[in-house]
């Protein structure tokens, strides 16, 4: 009998949310029956796959609430689904609110199911410093049925700062390689206000603090003096303004393009040169292995998951955070020799299809969700 599956997730713009989304269609794809339980239907669900079914959480709000009660409408809209669709699993990608939720959602429901949850970065590297929140995400991790950490640099960040003998899994993230990959726009560039001959640089992010977008301004502010090049900023968020106004304090404002959020990157990534992710916290950098797929080799920073992903000198570089000479020497390197670029880009695709290919990765959760059933 085919099991059957809840995924708890964000259902916004997010590597977390694209990772849950890309594993709930394979899964549907492997007989699986999967259930997604969000606010609102995630983005990447963008059509009618059989085998997946969608429960909305709506949260009421009444004026003794000081706060719309969220989480205790996921728990209760997860005990729900739980019972009414006879599931065996449910999946929580992040340990706050998603596990807990789940746990509690656990004790409410007549059936058993088991908890297996996804770690995702944020929970552990920025929520476990805050004390309100420590012991529930201890909680979490310890009371799951297997908990799984999307690198080794989670994994051991998670053992480090709970101080747990938990088992934690690595299992990385992954890209859909099957995924339409778009003809070559050759007048995309033109249509973007870029020359035939301009090198892109390109970053995709959330431009939250931590992903460093200013520096990645400044790192190009170098790049242009060396090489005939243009930045792609894609994305939004908080530090939108901030770099906004770097770019028009290093006067770049012909030369650095922003983008705003958009859902479909590859058509971007297929006129870029070079990735730049110079992050201060990354759990993995899903981001990387989208632009890797494509053929663009990456310049990241030596923290968290990013050098599980980008092998120094192979697929990309490595610099130390904060040392932006590095990172332009790197991408001035990779702008103007074409055979070093070709050999990385080269790489970059083949390491995504040694490692971090859907299918294999998603039989490595198959194997978890088998583990948890077969438990008792
Ligand atoms: O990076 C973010 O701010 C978004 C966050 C998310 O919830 O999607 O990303 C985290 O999960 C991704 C998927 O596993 C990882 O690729 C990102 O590295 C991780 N972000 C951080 O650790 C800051």
């Amino acid at each position: 009998m085919s099991k059957r599956i809840g995924i708890v997730c964000y259902p916004t713009v997010g590597g977390s949310g694209v990772v849950a989304t890309e594993l709930g269609i394979f899964l549907a794809e492997q007989q699986y029956e999967v259930h997604f339980i969000s606010t609102t239907m995630p983005f990447r669900l963008k059509r009618l796959y059989p085998n997946i079914y969608f429960h909305e959480v709506e949260v009421a709000n009444y004026p003794v609430f000081k706060h719309p009660p969220y989480d205790l409408a996921l728990a209760n809209k997860i005990a729900e689904v739980v019972d009414r669709e006879k599931l065996d699993i449910i999946h929580a990608h992040y340990a706050v609110p998603h596990a807990i939720c789940s746990l509690f959602a656990k004790q409410m429901a007549s059936r058993d199911v088991k908890i297996v949850t996804t770690l995702h970065g944020t929970d552990i590297t920025v929520l476990g410093a805050d004390h309100s929140l420590k012991n529930m995400i201890r909680f979490a991790i310890e009371q799951s049925d297997a908990v799984t950490a999307v690198s080794q640099s989670l994994k051991e960040q998670t053992k480090d700062v709970f101080q747990i003998d938990t088992d934690i899994k690595v299992i990385h993230n992954f890209v859909d390689l099957r995924e339409r990959v778009p003809a070559f726009d050759q007048d995309l560039k033109e249509r973007i206000g870029l020359s035939l001959e301009d090198k892109v640089v390109i970053h995709i992010s959330n431009f939250r603090k931590v992903k460093r977008v200013e520096q990645v301004v400044e790192t190009f502010a170098m790049v242009k003096d060396k090489v005939k090049s243009k930045l792609l900023l894609v994305g939004d968020g908080p530090e939108y303004g901030s770099v906004r106004e770097k770019v028009i304090d290093l006067n770049l404002q012909q030369d650095v393009i922003f983008l705003g959020r958009q859902d479909n990157i590859q058509d971007l990534l297929q006129i870029s040169d070079v990735k730049l992710l110079l992050s201060e916290k990354e759990s993995f950098g899903l981001v990387l292995l989208e632009a890797m797929s494509q053929g663009v080799p990456c310049v990241g920073t030596k923290i968290g998951g990013i050098p599980e992903v980008i092998e120094d000198g192979v697929n990309g570089f490595i610099c130390p955070l904060g040392d932006l000479s590095c990172v332009a020497e790197r991408v001035v390197r990779l702008l103007t020799d074409q055979n070093l670029w070709t050999e990385l880009s080269k790489q970059s695709k083949s390491i995504v299809e040694k490692h971090f290919q859907t299918e294999q990765v998603v039989r490595r959760y198959e194997e978890v969700y088998d583990h948890v059933l077969n438990k008792d």
